[in-house]
């Protein structure tokens, strides 16, 4: 390679150098840009972007250093059946994995890349998940040819200089190689490596399959580390309860893509809870470790948000509105002729005109949707009033609960507590909740969705849960597992609780627990509030019976959720932990006495 083509090379370490001179001899870019993170350089990818038609610049009075974007319409969610996980044996991937030989994997993608980045550029993109200095942060090199891509990274990585001087002369960083050929579906593969630390993901430039960073490395390769080296990467959001008196509460929870995870890290406590504050850490992924005095810490690796546009407003997440008003990338969202931008569930009214997500004319009498239901925000985590002081913090936080939820029409109380660790495992193992615009396919089905990490857990899903079981082991002082859904309904099809900031009253009670302060009664699930352990006051038109209803527990429907639990455990029984056999029996047992 000659080395007018090596560009503003801006490191000297011998591996990342020798790699990236291998990856452009093979995908032959025309130029190889040298990211180093600064707001610089981010002004000159923009000019590149707009100059490309990847970006359109919004009206800057409106949306100041925003820009807007729109993906291929056949490359607008995760997509399931296209990612794979290469481990040596099928075994190790397990079966809710797709599962490819690395080798003939390999092969298969070296001709994909070979030639692809022609005529084009190749961006170097050093970045860090987790805080410098941290001894969770994982540092990775991403190789895009998309500017989009690159620009996304800087907002939702620590990305630049920052991420050579972290990793210094160490060897352990993740390959990322992403191409996007032409975005054709059927030349689409998003494979992991964990072996080799490695991810190659072709034939598509959406969100989760290309911001190498976030769910390929994060959760996919991250839980297959976490295993190896006795940690923990969830697809959790992580949030501080500050009580009046300045007592703060640590909090991860998962829920599935989609199901308000960004809403929950970014509450807002209703009035009535006077000097409560809510403190965003994160609101997509955690990573966790035991500490020194045996409780567990976490830290948000990302920097930044990327978000489910429809729905969000100044009522549902005012600190969502505000993370956006600046310096944010939005996907897939409708665009007006004055370059403002709307969404379904925006505040105001639909403009009378303006072009859809694909880009093709839109009034409010049209029949489909003017922003797609997965458009979304990549928004930096600065912007957001509520972040929390620590996410810089090396050492992370210490969590005291650990919550699970999903979205359920039906079945699922609005809160329980596991009585232990090991039940409170069962608990996430067969969490389940209604699929979302967040993936391809399935809208609206229950599906079992264990810890929420069915898409994202790097090897077998049995494995993984006896990871759970065993790090208990190693924190001394647990956090507390709870259970909540939002989203139960009545038979009229109306949602028995009112949720956003009144989901405070939930939390409330889940740190209330953790600190031994109120109580509960023993159920068939779990822990329940009893009505006198619940705050309602000032929730409009809601008392005890409404309580009574959103926390009853319905054998028919226990019937049917026990059955359905089950198909998971069948599918995994090769290596499903007998700890989580003999949780289930406990529980048939607790419910059919
Ligand atoms: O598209 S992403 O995978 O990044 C978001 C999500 O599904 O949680
Ligand atoms: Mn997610």
């Amino acid at each position: 390679m000659s080395s007018a083509t090596l560009g503003n090379r801006n490191t000297n370490h011998k591996a990342i150098v020798a790699w990236i001179e291998e990856t452009a001899k093979a995908c032959q870019p025309d130029r190889i840009f040298w990211c180093d993170g600064s707001a610089r350089e981010r002004e000159a990818l923009i000019a590149e972007g707009v100059k490309q038609g990847v970006l359109i610049k919004l009206n800057q009075e409106k949306w100041p250093g925003c820009y807007y974007h729109r993906s291929n319409p056949n490359d607008v969610a995760r997509v399931e059946q296209c990612t794979f996980i290469c481990t040596e044996s099928p075994e190790e991937a397990g079966p809710t994995n797709n599962w490819a030989p690395p080798r003939e994997m390999y092969q298969k993608l070296g001709g994909l890349l070979a030639g692809s980045m022609r005529h084009r550029t190749m961006y170097v993109i050093p970045y860090l998940m987790g805080p410098p200095g941290s001894p969770l942060t994982k540092m990775g090199v991403e190789l895009t040819d998309s500017v989009y891509v690159a620009l996304n990274m800087g907002v939702m990585t620590r990305m630049g200089q920052v991420a050579y001087d972290h990793l210094g002369d160490r060897d352990h960083f993740n390959r990322g190689i992403h191409t996007m050929l032409d975005v054709n579906p059927d030349r689409r593969f998003i494979c992991h490596f964990p072996q080799d630390n490695t991810i190659i993901s072709v034939g598509s430039a959406y969100g989760g399959n290309v911001l190498l960073g976030k769910k390929c490395l994060a959760l996919r390769i991250g839980s297959y580390l976490g295993r190896k080296e006795g940690w923990m990467a969830e697809h959790m959001l992580i949030l501080g309860v500050e009580s009046p008196a300045g007592e703060k509460t640590f909090v991860a929870a998962a829920f599935p893509s989609a199901c308000g995870k960004t809403n929950f890290a970014m509450l807002i406590p209703p009035a009535h809870f006077k000097g409560w504050k809510i403190w965003t850490v994160g609101d997509d992924i955690c990573w966790m470790k035991p500490g020194a005095d045996g409780r567990l810490y976490a830290i948000n690796p990302e920097n930044g948000y990327f978000g489910v546009v429809p729905g969000t407003n100044s009522k549902s997440n005012p600190n969502a509105m505000k993370s956006i008003a600046r310096d944010t990338f939005f996907t897939n969202v409708a665009l007006t002729p004055d370059f403002d931008i709307w969404w379904e569930g925006k505040d105001g009214p639909a403009p009378s005109q303006c072009l859809d997500w694909r880009g093709n004319p839109w009034t409010p009498a049209s029949k489909e949707k003017a922003a797609h239901p997965n458009s979304r925000f990549t928004a930096p985590m600065r912007n957001n009033p509520a972040l929390a002081s620590e996410v810089d913090d090396p050492n992370g936080v210490p969590i005291s609960a650990i919550i699970f939820g999903g979205r359920r029409a039906a079945t699922m109380p609005l809160v329980f507590e596991a009585f232990n660790w090991a039940h409170g495992v069962y608990v996430g193992a067969t969490m389940g909740s209604e699929m979302t615009a967040a993936a391809v396919g399935g809208l609206g089905q229950v599906r079992r969705d264990p810890m929420a990490m069915l898409p994202f857990a790097g090897y077998n899903m049995g494995d993984y849960f006896a990871h759970w079981l065993h790090m208990r082991k190693r924190i001394a002082r647990p956090p507390r597992i709870f259970h909540v859904n939002w989203f139960r309904k009545d038979e009229q099809g109306n949602f028995l609780w009112p949720g956003y900031g009144e989901n405070m009253r939930v939390l409330k009670w889940i740190v209330d627990r953790c600190h031994g302060r109120v109580g509960a009664s023993e159920g068939p699930l779990g822990w329940m509030p009893r009505v006198e352990d619940f705050d309602f006051t000032n929730v409009r038109e809601f008392g005890a019976e409404q309580f009574a209803k959103v926390q009853a527990i319905n054998p028919e429907e226990w019937k049917r959720e026990l059955v359905s639990q089950n198909e998971l455990f069948v599918s995994l029984h090769a290596t499903v932990p007998k700890e989580l056999i003999f949780e289930r029996e406990l529980l048939v047992s607790r419910l059919m006495p």
